[in-house]
């Protein structure tokens, strides 16, 4: 496998297909510790619910846990003011995250679910795509459970709940993401019906992973695998390497991405509520027109593009030249 370059935190699904650039949940690889080496097949590992759901055991953390999420706090908070857009920033704040340590769900979700009836619930690690997406439909987040180590701030293969709950939970106080939320859910619960999972998947990933949103002030993050990482959330906006290319949907679900390193592509969303407006349609007509339709090179251009900026892609030529 591929290690990745830079220092940054890796969200990837798989880490087992570092070097392709799609992610899925190969049967071989135990990605939480509890479980099994074939992985989902066999249901929730030992002490985990049906829905793998389990208790957060807020109590169980121990003080070089908490001393984990104060220091990435801390970073990334002194970072995101002037790039993370102003929804996510609200929403951190709401939440109150920075009374020090690892929230406890319980506390985070009486004003969460206030704000926008969302709850967070914890799991174990990843968990299977139609688990997943029940919990998105129903307003639920799945966060894990764990904490990355102090050796491991920059790089992370599976995702922990600094990823999960500085990187996602903000944005679920926002009113219209919440609705865009829950419509990903459905949509993917119809998409595994379908067949279509793949395609589904990068919009999830250009979007609620790694998206950009344009406001007055300037282009803005909103994604939880920007804002979660340090060295992605400066270079997702102020690298010359990376294309940032206006949102379309169909255009997006063609786009293959990257678990390994920083994104070749960012996508800028022109407000949240085109998102959902986008997201709300009825996707069988697209994925009638993706059958047909070929992927298009990570880092291409095509005529039709609305280009903020047309990326040198020098990272990732010298990256590959590595
Ligand atoms: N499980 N815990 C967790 N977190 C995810 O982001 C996640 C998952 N299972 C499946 C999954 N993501 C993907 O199917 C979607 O991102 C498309
Ligand atoms: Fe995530």
């Amino acid at each position: 496998m591929r290690q990745p370059r830079g220092p940054r935190t890796i969200l990837s699904g798989d880490p087992g297909l570092a070097g392709d650039s799609e992610r899925n949940f190969p049967p071989n690889r135990a990605i939480v510790p509890v479980m099994s080496a074939d992985g989902f097949a066999s249901g929730p590992p030992p002490g985990a619910r049906p829905d793998w759901t389990i208790d957060q055991r807020w109590d169980a953390y121990g003080p070089g846990e908490h001393q984990v999420w104060n220091t990435l706090y801390e970073r990334q908070a002194a970072l995101l003011p002037g790039r993370a857009c102003d929804p996510f920033l609200k929403g951190l704040e709401a939440l109150d995250l920075h009374k020090g340590g690892i929230p406890d769900f319980a506390r985070m979700n009486v004003e969460l679910n206030r704000l926008t009836g969302w709850s967070v619930v914890a799991v174990p690690g990843l968990v299977p795509d139609d688990v997943f997406f029940d919990h998105l439909a129903n307003r639920r987040f799945p966060a894990g459970q764990f904490i990355r180590r102090a050796d491991q701030l920059d790089y992370l293969q599976e995702p922990d709940i600094f990823h999960d709950v500085f990187g996602h939970v903000p944005m679920l106080t926002d009113p219209v993401f919440a609705d865009y939320m829950e419509a990903y859910g459905k949509g993917g619960l119809r998409a595994l019906g379908l067949g279509q999972l793949h395609q589904l998947a990068r919009l999830y990933w250009y979007t609620v992973e790694f998206g950009l949103l344009q406001t007055d002030a300037g282009v803005r993050i909103y994604g939880a695998g920007i804002v979660s990482s340090r060295a992605e959330s400066i270079f997702a906006l102020d690298d010359p390497s990376p294309n940032r290319l206006g949102f379309d949907l169909e255009r997006v679900m063609r786009t293959p991405y990257r678990i390994d390193d920083f994104q070749q592509v960012y996508f800028v969303i022109p407000s949240l509520q085109a998102l959902l407006d986008a997201t709300l349609q009825d996707f069988g007509p697209i994925y009638g027109r993706l059958a047909k339709a070929s992927d298009i090179p990570i880092e291409a251009i095509l005529p039709t593009d609305q280009v903020l900026n047309r990326g040198t892609q020098a990272y990732a030529r010298a990256a590959a030249a590595q």
